[in-house]
């Protein structure tokens, strides 16, 4: 068997119910087959084994106590999964779905991501099965106090530095943030995303988002293609589908599907964005009150983006969304492109189906790390205690997205498997951090 083989085996023996990190790291180490087949200095220093266990893995408890009185306590966790070429960072999600699992895949996706964006970050995740989805700003507030009592001792500006992820934003980065420096009395940037006013970044809002479609221009223009007039049907309804969906019609493309937990509309006029804006930003409400002001427009209960006929679709909302049926679906109805605002949203026989019916697909480590390298950049201005303007970032932004894509069109070219964006991208993310685990020894 091949090491590849091996490692995986391996995998799979010592992680049981683990099927997300599972997923994830089966998708990267199958990429890899042809780099550890033509060098054995892989296997020799036992690249994929430490690559896979994480550095550590904290978890802790959260306790913290509701409106009407009653102790709640959730689960909280962050893993350190690798800093061979910069401190740990990664997303924190709050979502009732999270474990073990989940915060494994994202971190080992986010060794891959942050390689790619060139900045020099390591890979973590983190979060906590707490669902902010109801619950009283105070009670917000309470659970972040409380979590960050904990999480204080593991982070720092060169150690570990969080940021948002699903239900997590603004409101939640604020009150972690107020606790870390009531806790330390040190005023550092420890978590990114940050208000304006207290150290955050212009165009992190935007970041990832935005990011995702200069990915996705590259990619159409390598291949011929632009936006300028596409159908493009995103799912999800927070930061990155909103984001997307902005930049998306600046570029002239029209945007007709967003969708939430509960259900989804389509708009065959194109979504109105100050609209869902006005909803989702500022009154944290549900999607179906889109109809409310916009009766020509459809709202269904249940999943259902993938069914409108589209050139373009983002998937923006959430790991395994976009399923083998969909893919079919989407492929029978003409789509040509796939690219990925939210992690590993595409199921991996989707995936193969997509890439085998020739639609260009941009795995989520290259085309969602614009949210990540902003981070990155905000990182640098605290550091330097300076903030730069809106478009100094946006530019940035999009000469990193252009070069992510670049590099991974590269990658995927020399290992003779030309157009193959997500080998291309495990490929260029794992070199730059497999070069520094071998240069700093067995540790
Ligand atoms: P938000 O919490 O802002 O929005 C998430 C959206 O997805 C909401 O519309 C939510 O609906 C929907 N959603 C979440 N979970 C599910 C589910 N299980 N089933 C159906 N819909 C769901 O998160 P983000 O926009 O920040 O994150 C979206 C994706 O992008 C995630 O995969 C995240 O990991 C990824 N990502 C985020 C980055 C960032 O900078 N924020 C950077 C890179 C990737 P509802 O409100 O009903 O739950
Ligand atoms: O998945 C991701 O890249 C994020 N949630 C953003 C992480 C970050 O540190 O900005």
């Amino acid at each position: 068997m091949s090491y590849v083989e091996d490692q995986l085996n391996e995998l799979i023996r010592t992680n049981p119910n683990q099927p997300e990190f599972i997923e994830a790291a089966s998708v990267v180490l199958k990429s890899l087959e042809p780099v550890m087949e033509a060098d054995g200095k892989y296997r020799k220093s036992g690249i994929l084994e430490r690559l896979t266990e994480p550095d550590r893995q904290i978890r802790f408890r959260v306790a913290w106590t509701d409106d009407a009185g009653r102790v709640q306590v959730n689960r909280g966790y962050r893993v350190q999964f690798n800093n061979a070429i910069g401190p740990y960072k990664g997303g924190l999600r709050f979502h009732p779905s999270v474990n073990i699992s989940i915060i494994k895949f994202l971190g080992f996706e986010q060794i891959f991501k942050n390689s790619l964006t060139s900045l020099p970050i390591g890979g973590g995740k983190g979060g906590s099965d707490f669902d902010p989805k109801g619950k009283s700003d105070r009670e917000v507030m309470a659970f972040c106090q409380s979590f960050m009592n904990e999480l204080y001792r593991h982070i720092g500006p060169d150690v570990d530095v969080p940021a948002g992820d699903i239900g997590v934003g603004g409101r939640e980065i604020g009150y972690l943030y107020g606790q870390y420096k009531k806790i330390t009395n040190r005023y550092e940037g420890i978590l990114t995303g940050k208000g304006l006013s207290y150290g955050g970044s212009l165009a992190r809002t935007e970041a990832t988002g935005y990011g995702l479609l200069y990915f996705l221009e590259a990619m159409l223009k390598a291949n011929g293609k632009s936006l300028e007039g596409k159908t493009v049907v995103i799912s999800g309804s927070g930061n990155v589908a909103i984001y997307a969906c902005e930049k998306a019609q600046q570029l002239g493309a029209k945007v007709v599907t967003l969708c939430d937990s509960t259900g989804w509309v389509y708009d065959p006029d194109g979504i109105d964005l100050p609209a869902v804006k006005e909803i989702k930003e500022i009154r944290r409400g549900r999607i179906s009150e889109y109809t409310k002001d916009h009766a020509h427009a459809q709202y269904h209960d249940g999943r259902g983006v993938w069914s409108i006929p589209c050139d373009i679709a983002l998937p923006c909302a959430t790991q395994n969304e976009l399923g083998l049926e969909d893919a079919k679906e989407l492929v029978k109805n003409g789509v040509f492109a796939v690219a990925e605002g939210a992690n590993m949203p595409t199921t991996p026989d989707a995936a193969k189906y997509l890439q085998e019916n020739g639609v260009l697909y941009a795995p989520g480590k290259a085309s969602n790390a614009g949210g990540v390298a902003v981070s990155a950049l905000e990182m640098s201005q605290n550091s330097q205690r300076l903030s730069w303007t809106f478009d100094e970032v946006d530019s940035k932004l999009q000469q990193i997205m252009n070069g992510i894509f670049s590099n991974v069109s590269s990658a995927a070219e020399k290992y003779g498997m030309a157009k193959n964006y997500v080998a291309g991208a495990n490929i260029a993310g794992f070199l730059k951090v497999s070069d520094a685990m071998l240069s700093q020894g067995i540790v």
